[in-house]
């Protein structure tokens, strides 16, 4: 497996120091979404996932479960062929994918990508077990770094962005990372990606605003990450999480709120950071998207949609494109 070695986390100690003294110093500020990941954000998200109100694991569940046979069809590969996941959390829902490509004795190799170390260690464990005959090569690390190591492939590839990452991505971030998917992909290779779609407004709010506080903990961990990594002072219970769906245009926003007015040092910036009362750090944007809303997206960076794969209920899609 390949780890990060301690010259890339310095490196990515000075990227998070340099984002957050920005997000923190900004009129409306804002920390992005990738920071909730660490190793503890990680084990919040998995309990997230759990969660009855998070329904797009059980829909991308669903989908992988029960079309998995299609989606297998669809990509008219010659073996064998790659599978790169990024982002691939704990795989339960990939695993139902891979399943039936070991039980058709197809030839492929798992190539796992997570940013999270703990999660890919575990992640080869599960799998391992779960699919002892399948051929996995786990890296750990950002998709940029390793989607460059990985265009060296010669194998046909279909590439999975599952779980609606994509909607924590704003518009220009989307088109820059599938131009850099693109990029990296020959003809013929498939990316398949999961997309939440807009559904009653008062489902999406609630899988956002969990009555457990479940959100809200994955929220402020990003503070406790800030106090450990960056050496801040940072009082947890002096801030509240909101979240709003917005169903003009499809977004989540999630918030974290200073409950007070108040001054947080960082050892790292030696900095200290004022917040009024009831200031707002923005952390999230959970995008919903339409059929034609992704078929946009698609053409704009230069795909074709194959097809689109929904679960019964109609809240989630895995689609297929090709390049
Ligand atoms: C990882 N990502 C797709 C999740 C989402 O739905 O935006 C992260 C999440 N944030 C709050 N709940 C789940």
């Amino acid at each position: 497996m390949m780890e990060v070695s301690t010259v890339e986390k310095d490196t990515e100690l000075e990227i998070f120091e340099k984002d957050v003294d920005q997000g923190l110093s900004a009129p409306f500020k804002f920390i992005s979404s990738k920071y909730f990941y660490d190793d503890i954000g990680s084990g919040i998200f998995q309990e997230i996932m759990k969660m009855p109100e998070y329904y797009p694991t059980n829909c991308e569940f669903e989908i992988l479960s029960l079309q998995s046979e299609e989606i297998i069809q669809n990509l008219q590969f010659n073996e064998p062929f790659n599978i790169v996941e990024f982002g691939a959390g704990d795989g339960i829902k990939t695993r139902q994918l891979l399943k039936k490509l070991v039980e058709k004795g197809i030839d492929f190799t798992y190539v796992p990508i997570d940013i999270s170390g703990k999660a890919i260690r575990e992640l080869k464990l599960n799998m391992q077990s779960a699919l002892p005959e399948m051929r996995i090569r786990p890296l750990t690390g950002n998709y940029f770094t390793m989607v460059e190591e990985l265009s060296s492939l010669e194998m046909p590839c279909l590439f999975l962005f599952l779980g609606g990452n994509i909607g924590n991505y704003q518009d220009e971030e989307a088109n820059q990372l599938l131009k850099q998917f693109g990029q990296h992909m020959k003809p013929g290779d498939k990316l398949l990606t999961g997309f939440d779609l807009q559904k009653n407004p008062a489902t999406i709010r609630d899988a956002y605003d969990d009555k457990q506080g479940i959100t809200k903990a994955f929220n402020l961990n990003l503070l406790q990450r800030i106090n450990r990594e960056l050496g801040g002072d940072i009082k947890l219970g002096q801030f509240d999480f909101y979240s709003h769906y917005d169903p003009a245009n499809g977004e989540v926003k999630s918030y974290l709120v200073s409950l007070i007015a108040q001054r947080v040092y960082l050892q790292k910036t030696d900095k200290y950071y004022s917040f009024g009362k009831n200031e707002l750090i923005w952390t999230e944007l959970s995008k919903k998207y339409t059929l034609s809303g992704i078929e946009e997206l698609s053409e704009r960076n230069n795909f074709t949609v194959v097809n689109h794969f929904m679960d019964c209920k109609h809240y989630f899609t895995d689609s297929l494109w090709m390049k």
